[in-house]
């Protein structure tokens, strides 16, 4: 049994989880036009990843006997000024879902409900790799810069992050097989 509250609060979550996923799919698309097919793959992984969080979410509610709210979803943007600024909004948004994972830990505290806590662990976690992800690339764009072959080597470096990713979701899937 769930209280209301966390309920409420619960669903709320669903809905950052699938608007990032939206807004993800949205960025990879501008990427894929822009030729930009590293970034865009990259894009389209988190997309379907932010899916999953929101999918665990639903399941988790009606474990514990809540109901789950499918959200309608904000349009997101379609198109950015630069990949640059896709990976800013990118880390923006992430904080945004650790700011709000953390409101819900309070909530758990509150309420003394350590089932949610327990729960909770797992999106803790990921939000800090998240975080830590964007912020990396980031870094990265920066440091690569706006010289004349620059999309081509930031694109290039975004199959490496998107192997990093790929790597780290297939070992977790192997430690809860
Ligand atoms: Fe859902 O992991 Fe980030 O937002």
């Amino acid at each position: 049994m769930i209280s209301e509250n966390m309920e409420k609060a619960l669903n709320h979550q669903i809905s950052l989880e699938a608007y990032a996923s939206q807004y993800y799919l949205a960025m990879a698309s501008w990427c894929d036009r822009e030729g930009m097919e590293g970034a865009a793959q990259f894009l389209h992984f988190q997309s379907i990843e932010e899916r999953e969080h929101m999918m665990r979410i639903f399941h988790y509610l009606s474990e514990v006997d809540g109901f789950a709210i499918t959200p309608s979803i904000p349009q997101p943007p379609l198109t950015f000024k630069s990949i640059q600024e896709v990976f800013e909004l990118v880390y923006e948004h992430e904080k945004k879902v650790t700011h709000s994972i953390n409101d819900l830990v309070g909530i758990c505290y509150k309420e003394n409900d350590y089932n949610t806590l327990n729960f909770l662990q797992w999106y803790v976690e990921e939000q800090r790799e998240e975080e830590n992800q964007a912020r990396t690339i980031l870094d990265k764009i920066k440091l690569i810069g706006t010289g004349d072959q620059s999309l081509y080597f930031i694109d290039k470096e975004m199959n490496k992050f998107l192997a990093a990713a790929q790597a780290a979701d297939a070992a977790e899937n192997d430690t809860n097989a």
